[in-house]
């Protein structure tokens, strides 16, 4: 007889509630939960996959020890004192900041280890930290920081009661929306539309959103922050500005009319391709919409630009009004407050050794990983622990960090797979798979477009022998701090034996819904809802909510308006065409490649290019072409298009499952080249340290002429 059980999809951020019939360790049906109040029933391709993700062959199950080209099986027991052992060898040849870490994208997908992973990388008392954050959203928590004193103070757009959408590097009828956590995303821009509001989308390429908008614009690749700067300009020339309540909480509002004084709509022309009249008529419709939210993402944050860009961002929905009001971007009030569970950030405390980049909240960029690794000296990364992350497919120039990744003196990588990345471990460890632990999603519940929550308990019980994330980072620990004063010692034990449910109780109860009244807000609360509980639209939350030392929202902070003056405008390399990524529904960064039933269907990792610069170079539809960059080529086919700008050129990224060293069978079937292959790691946001992906040129050329 079958069981039905309810859960919350963690492959992204739109928490999609489901409903799972299983039999026995099989997952047979997987359906959206329509009574789940938020996700409505909706459910995408990969949430239906969960099934075959857990039934997977090739996923690992006991610990792997390197010998050689090859692995063999291990305890969990020798496996974690191999992994301490080997992380406390470097540390003591070579000083603390040796070993390094990095935390991949599904670490926030996972309570577990969201709160185990901090105390541990606390443990290694290394300077040495890295993570996904710096391929993706790093621009946002820049900005935070910087005008509202929190790095998650991050404002969403109020989707479901904006009168305008102005949706500027995003894709979320294929990412299904990103810092804007939204189920059933397509429905509530279509709902959107359909209470007469607009949905304009700013992007290269004409995405499946932007074919739902009511407005287009194709802008050049990296040239959003002369559009933004232009909006604002025009709002401020034509008296458009509206601050309203918040002035009286704001600063520097005056030395921002300054900053855009030059950033007139036809130099914002000239840069993006975008004509004066039509931003313009952009600024004015906006300004006079009863209410508007602009949300700038992926292609907007991962660019030269990215800080800037954020920060403009944040201005235009300031000075439009539409900051901390509904129908605009507002704050969250989650269960669980961020503030608990993130510092509030710093930046450019300490630099990274070989180039010079600042950190983050204690972060180092990512792009800076290799040459840390590579050039000798105090402080040179020789040992190294991955999380849930593939940085070779993910970060710049992943081939030539494989190659660093292969001289580390010590490796251990505690994930699902044998992939890319963890091949080159000397242990691989893996957790238990998503449905053989419980969740909360404490990250995305923070970026929420309501204020929602909902528990998961394990559709499966934990296999024999088997360890959570959180349970291999408390057994780490716990090894690491064995020769430490008895303090620390005892934190680490208490902390293990808490774990991540009795953790998260504690955060409820603690937290704005919680307290001793009746029906207070707690993980028994939650258990006995199982469909979710809504906690209702967002709300205004400022100057309240303000971190910044003054309790006022910093307009102009100076990082920002220095990095403003000193823009030269954009110039093209003649000949080049530049690159950008895209994203498919049935896509999860680089590692769902393996779930056959995601993998039907023609080939998705093609160059798309516009039959002109196509024609140009003497190429058709089909054909492979070499794609090349400072850093590397790459051959795929070419998709000829008018649904990329001229002069852009995108490939998806996350592909790239060649050699031998890599266990996924189904992958390695639909391998694709890695975009992360032409990706330039010197390319980056200067102001933040983020990786610049959008409009690396490269040459394209016929295969067999290259
Ligand atoms: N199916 C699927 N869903 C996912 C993921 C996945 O891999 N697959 N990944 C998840 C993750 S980790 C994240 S962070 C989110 C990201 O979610 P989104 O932010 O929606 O990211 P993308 O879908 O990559 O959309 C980025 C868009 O930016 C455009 N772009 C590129 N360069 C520029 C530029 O310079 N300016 C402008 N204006 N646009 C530009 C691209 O053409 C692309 O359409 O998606 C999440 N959801
Ligand atoms: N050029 C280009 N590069 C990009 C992007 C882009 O748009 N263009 N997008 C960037 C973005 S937004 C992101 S977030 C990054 C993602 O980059 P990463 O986070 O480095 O990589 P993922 O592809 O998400 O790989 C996730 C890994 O985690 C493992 N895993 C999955 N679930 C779990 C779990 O519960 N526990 C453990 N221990 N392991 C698990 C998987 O097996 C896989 O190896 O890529 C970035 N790179
Ligand atoms: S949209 Fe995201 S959360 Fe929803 S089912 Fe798909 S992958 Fe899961
Ligand atoms: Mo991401």
């Amino acid at each position: 007889m079958g069981e039905v059980h309810l859960r919350v999809c963690p492959l992204c951020e739109a928490t999609c509630g489901l409903r799972l019939e299983t039999e026995g360790d099989r997952v047979v049906k997987v359906r959206g939960d329509e009574h789940d109040p938020f996700s409505r029933g909706y459910v995408c391709p990969k949430g239906v996959a969960l099934g075959e993700l857990h039934a997977d062959p090739d996923r690992l199950r006991r610990p792997l020890r390197r010998q050689g080209e090859s692995f063999v099986e291990t305890t969990w027991e020798s496996a974690l004192d191999e992994a301490a052992e080997g992380i406390l060898r470097v540390q003591r040849r070579h000083g603390r900041d040796a070993v390094a870490v990095y935390l991949g994208n599904p670490t926030v997908h996972n309570l577990g280890a969201l709160l185990f992973a901090p105390p541990f990388i606390r443990t290694l008392r290394t300077k040495s930290r890295f993570s996904a954050t710096s391929v993706d959203q790093l621009a946002h928590h820049v900005a935070a920081w910087a005008m509202f004193g929190h790095q998650l103070l991050l404002p969403v757009p109020d989707l479901d009661r904006t009168a305008f959408f102005l949706l500027v590097g995003s894709n979320p009828l294929a990412s299904n929306g990103s810092l804007m956590t939204a189920p059933d995303v397509k429905q509530r821009l279509l709902d959107l539309k359909a209470r007469g509001g607009r949905l304009v989308v700013v992007d290269p390429r004409r995405t499946e959103t932007a074919a739902i908008a009511d407005q287009h614009l194709f802008v050049r690749p990296g040239t959003d922050v002369f559009l933004l700067a232009a909006l604002l300009h025009v709002v401020f020339r034509e008296n458009l500005q509206r601050t309203g309540r918040l002035a009286a909480h704001t600063s520097g509002l005056d030395a921002v009319r300054r900053a855009v004084l030059g950033f007139t709509p036809e130099r914002a022309e000239r840069a993006t391709g975008i004509a004066a009249p039509t931003i313009v008529a952009l600024a004015r419709a906006f300004a006079a919409s009863e209410s508007g939210a602009v949300h700038a993402r992926m292609g907007a944050s991962t660019q030269e630009y990215g800080g800037l860009c954020q920060w403009l961002t944040t201005l235009l929905n300031l000075v439009t009004g539409n900051l901390d009001r509904p129908g605009g971007v507002l704050f969250t009030t989650p269960a669980v407050e961020p503030f608990r569970l993130a510092p509030a950030g710093h930046l450019g405390v300490w630099k990274s050794r070989v180039r010079g980049l600042p950190e983050f909240g204690g972060e180092l960029p990512v792009s800076v990983l290799s040459e840390e690794i590579e050039t000798p000296g105090q402080g040179q990364i020789r040992g190294l622990v991955t999380h849930a992350g593939n940085p070779v497919l993910s970060t710049p120039d992943g081939r030539r960090l494989s190659r660093a990744l292969r001289s580390l003196e010590f490796f251990v990588a505690i994930d699902l797979y044998k992939n890319e990345t963890t091949q080159h471990a000397h242990l691989i460890l893996p957790p238990t798979g998503a449905l053989e632990h419980d969740h909360y999603d404490a990250a995305f519940y923070v970026l929420s477009i309501r204020n929602f929550a909902k528990y998961s308990p394990a559709v499966f019980p934990k296999p024999a022998g088997a360890l959570h994330d959180w349970e291999i980072f408390a057994g780490l620990s716990q090894r690491l701090v064995a020769r430490r004063p008895m303090p620390e010692r005892m934190a680490a034990r208490a902390l293990a034996a808490l774990g991540p449910a009795r953790i998260l109780d504690l955060a409820l109860r603690l937290g704005p819904y919680g307290g001793l009244r009746r029906g207070g807000m707690s993980l028994a609360r939650l258990r006995a809802e199982p469909h979710g509980v809504d906690l209702g639209p967002l709300e205004p939350r400022l100057p309240k909510a303000l971190r910044t030392k003054d309790g006022r929202i910093d307009a102009a902070p100076s990082i920002f308006t220095q990095a403003l003056a000193g823009m030269g405008d954009p110039v093209a390399a003649p000949g080049s065409l530049g690159l950008i990524g895209r994203r498919n529904l049935r896509d999860c960064n680089s590692w769902l490649h393996n779930v056959p039933g995601l993998m039907s269907g023609r080939d998705r990792c093609t160059l798309l290019i516009h039959p002109s610069d196509a024609g140009a170079r003497g190429i058709v539809g089909g054909q492979a072409v070499r794609v090349r960059s400072r850093v590397g080529e790459v051959e795929v086919r070419a998709e000829l298009t008018e649904d990329v700008m001229p002069g852009v050129v995108s490939l998806p990224h996350g592909f790239g499952h060649a050699g031998d060293g890599i266990s996924l069978t189904v992958a390695t079937r639909h391998a694709g080249v890695s975009i992360n292959d032409l990706t330039d790691p010197e390319r980056v946001d200067a102001l933040t340290g983020a990786a610049a992906f959008s409009g690396v040129p490269v040459e394209v050329v016929p295969a067999d002429r290259g």
